[in-house]
């Protein structure tokens, strides 16, 4: 097992259930659906609370010590405070999140900055194929540019109208819905835009590369 991507994170009782998990093919139906034609993926079923999931460490970062740290394969690389954040063209949009551990909740409001417009911003590389993100927690996580940069996903500060509170990830995560949730960081600290793709911290313990949950790519093969 490779672990180069997250040495400041730690291995707790959750986190070996749910690499034992990924080596089962825990929840796995085999069965793939279209988004356009099942809002439910497969395997999924609905809740109407919000499961908090994480490492199990609650990073204390205030609206005050909260930095964003944009950098690696762009033109205009950015460090923000969380005025400079809320200065960033605003948008909110609704959304539908899965968790790959087979929990779903519908109509999420959120508020925030659409990942497209922080991409116009900073301008990246030409060769610039892959971002990762770390957060306040020592969690890291990539995503193929193409799916962060993504029509619907969203920097987000607010859900519901209210601020995101520390539990989801406050006071700014990720927001993509139409991989599984663990692609989410919570806490945001760093987006780096790669040339090369770098597994973060469940893509190195089984979780698939990508995590689309209509195709259930919930684990590397
Ligand atoms: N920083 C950080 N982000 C994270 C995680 C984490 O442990 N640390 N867990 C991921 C996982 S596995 C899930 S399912 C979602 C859960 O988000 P929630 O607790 O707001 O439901 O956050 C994702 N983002
Ligand atoms: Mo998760």
């Amino acid at each position: 097992m490779t672990e180069e991507t997250d040495s400041t994170a730690p291995e707790t009782k959750l986190t070996r259930t749910k690499q034992d998990w990924a080596r089962e093919g825990r929840f796995l139906t085999g069965r793939h659906a279209r988004p356009d034609t099942e809002r439910l993926p497969p395997g999924q079923h609905l809740v109407k609370n919000w499961p908090v999931l994480d490492l199990g460490l609650l990073p204390d970062v205030s609206t005050e010590r909260w930095r964003l740290t944009i950098n690696g394969a762009v033109e205009e690389p950015q460090i923000w405070d969380f005025a400079k954040f809320q200065a960033q063209p605003q948008g909110e949009e609704t959304t539908d999140i899965h968790c790959v551990t087979t929990w779903s909740r519908y109509d999420n409001r959120w508020a925030g900055v659409f990942t497209r417009d922080l991409i116009a911003k900073v301008q990246p590389k030409r060769d610039a194929a892959f971002v990762v993100l770390s957060s306040y927690d020592g969690y890291t996580t990539n995503l193929a540019l193409e799916d962060f940069a993504a029509e619907d996903a969203m920097l987000v500060h607010a859900w519901e109208g209210r601020p995101l509170e520390k539990e989801h990830g406050g006071p700014v995560r990720l927001m993509v819905p139409h991989l599984y949730f663990w692609k989410s960081a919570k806490w945001l600290k760093g987006i780096e835009f790669r040339t090369g793709d770098q597994p973060g911290f469940w893509e190195v313990r089984g979780y698939h590369n990508r995590g689309d949950p209509w195709a259930e790519e919930r684990y590397s093969d």
